[in-house]
């Protein structure tokens, strides 16, 4: 079966004003669509026709005679990673144990949107700025163009999208503007918290376990019990 494009889990005007309806018509229906139709018209006959979007990505990845389909599979996967990286009425703060690792990883959140912004400010050209977990620890990173986490093993949680297209029509040349209306208006703490989750953290004994375990290991006896 052909890759389909996934509806939008709000209203195209849900989002304003922060995310116009002009730029989510454009967004999903022309531009998510068109890479979902071009990955089509590429896998059509081959084996990666009948695989799960995501397994696409990852095995296509570094594969110079497969990078448009990798390119148009990743970007497929990106955008809708990043529909449901926002939400009407979102922002605020994570909480639970997500919002406890944002404070052990990043201080606190005022740091954390001042780092994401800046790493998305940092990137250069077309791409993305993703919080991930990254050996169990979150950081903040970004990828150029289709370029995705999930192709370098690391779980995502959260995703802006900093290709042009993105902000053009409602923060012009403004990504700083545009990130900041992100963060404080858009970002769906809840879905990085279900992906937190599906990642295998968030549990608080598995937590605990670790903090010991980190413990353990800045004492000097951790290494010395390996060797
Ligand atoms: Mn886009």
């Amino acid at each position: 079966m052909a890759f389909q494009l996934p509806e939008l889990p709000y209203a195209l005007d849900d989002l304003e004003p922060h995310m116009s309806r002009r730029t989510l018509t454009l967004h999903h229906g022309k531009h998510h669509q068109g890479y979902i139709d071009k990955l089509n018209a590429l896998v059509e006959g081959t084996a990666y026709a009948d695989r799960e979007l995501r397994e696409v990505v990852q095995e296509t990845c570094g594969q110079p005679d497969l990078s448009a389909v990798f390119n148009n599979a990743a970007q497929a996967w990106n955008h809708a990673f990043f529909w449901l990286s926002m939400a009407p009425r979102g922002g605020g703060a994570p909480e639970g144990e997500l919002a406890l690792r944002l404070e052990r990883d990043f201080g606190d959140l005022a740091t954390f949107k001042q780092r994401f912004k800046e790493a998305a400010l940092g990137q250069f050209g077309a791409g993305w700025a993703w919080l991930v977990i990254d050996g169990g620890r979150l950081c903040i990173t970004t990828t150029s163009n289709a370029d995705t986490p999930i192709a370098h093993g690391l779980q995502p949680l959260l995703a802006i999208d900093v290709w042009e297209h993105a902000y053009y029509l409602d923060h012009q040349n403004d990504r700083g503007a545009f990130v900041d209306a992100s963060l404080e208006h858009l970002v769906n703490w809840e879905f990085a918290a279900a992906n937190f989750e599906d990642a295998g953290e968030g549990n608080w004994k598995a937590n605990r376990y670790r903090e010991v375990r980190e413990a353990f290991a800045d004492s000097g006896l951790g290494e010395q019990s390996q060797a």
